[in-house]
């Protein structure tokens, strides 16, 4: 686990340093996230960026420091640890998951090729709202599918999908978790997997990636499209409804909701201020803020 040093990334980005200008530990630092550092005339030059945390943090436009690491058993645990520690404003960023998870406990497939990420934050929207930060990243994996190319929708209350008259395919999930750090203050854990530049063979049946549909898949600006947009939203926090309204694919669609005492079928009709569907099963109106979602056929 290595975070970027972003100050002498940026520097470093500007033109060659000289050598007595920067730490040792910062060039480890950035090679050990990604960063090809020669020695030259003039010192140290970047050479290159493979995808990693010094190749999302260098044009990364939102102050959060990037923790990156190859290989982690889920970068919602780790972020959780993080978050625990008192270290929000943070970003922790693997290359593969050996443990992802969903909603409910469910596994999450991560191989390499993904962008599998977790935003530490302070959560500053009210409790009753914080179901908009879902939202928010949500909106994030639709821009960062559009910055390659792809148009991705959203299926409440936490999937993203590429549409298809047939059958949608699931490209993404969010699963953004509230605790209480060490010292007693509330941070979110936003975890975001999008299957980026993943071979569609090696993900569950329903699933597919952006290199399906497209073959320019940047993983860096994938990340770092999601990560400014829910920079940006949860600072501007009455945007969300409207920008996740204009991205979603449940709106107006005949669902089925699943929860774990329940089923319910109906049209569903608008979504709350809070984040819950309204769905409407010809006789009423349901507010669901739980739940498992299934785009039904019209009938
Ligand atoms: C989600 O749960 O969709 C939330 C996924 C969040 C993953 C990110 S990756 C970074 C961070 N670290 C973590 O450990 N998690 C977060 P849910 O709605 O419960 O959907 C889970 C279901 O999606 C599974 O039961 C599978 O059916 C399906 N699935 C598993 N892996 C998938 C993949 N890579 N792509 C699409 N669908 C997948």
């Amino acid at each position: 686990m290595t975070l970027v040093p972003r100050s002498a990334l940026a520097r470093l980005t500007d033109g060659p340093v000289p050598v007595e200008d920067i730490a040792d530990q910062a060039i480890q630092a950035l090679r050990d996230t990604g960063a090809t550092i020669e020695r030259c005339e003039d010192g140290y030059r970047l050479s290159g960026l493979s995808y990693g945390g010094a190749a999302v943090a260098a044009h990364l436009d939102a102050p959060y420091e990037i923790e990156w690491v190859e290989t982690v058993e889920s970068t919602n645990q780790l972020g959780r640890r993080r978050g625990f520690e008192g270290h929000t404003d943070r970003v922790v960023l693997a290359a593969e998951q050996t443990g992802g998870r969903g909603r409910r406990d469910r596994d999450w497939l991560s191989p390499a090729g993904g962008v599998w990420l977790s935003l530490v934050l302070e959560p500053t929207l009210k409790p009753d709202r914080r179901a908009l930060l879902t939202f928010a990243a949500a909106v994030g994996v639709v821009d960062a599918a559009a910055a390659t190319g792809v148009t991705a929708q959203i299926k409440w209350p936490n999937d993203v999908v590429i549409p298809d008259p047939e059958t949608d395919r699931k490209v993404g999930g969010i699963l953004t978790e509230v605790k209480t750090s060490e010292a007693g203050a509330p941070f979110a854990v936003v975890g975001v997997g999008i299957n980026a530049d993943v071979d569609p063979a090696v993900l569950p049946r329903d699933a597919t990636s952006l290199r399906a549909v497209t073959d320019t898949v940047d993983r860096a600006t994938v990340a770092t499209t999601v990560i400014e947009t829910v920079h940006e939203l949860r600072g501007d926090p009455d945007r969300i409804l409207d920008r996740w309204q204009g991205a979603a694919r449940t709106l107006g669609q005949r669902v089925r909701i699943t929860t774990e005492s329940t089923e319910l079928e109906g049209t569903a009709v608008d979504i709350t201020e809070t984040g819950a569907l309204l769905v409407d099963d010809g006789t009423t109106h349901h507010e669901v803020t739980v739940g498992d979602c299934e785009h039904l056929r019209p009938t």
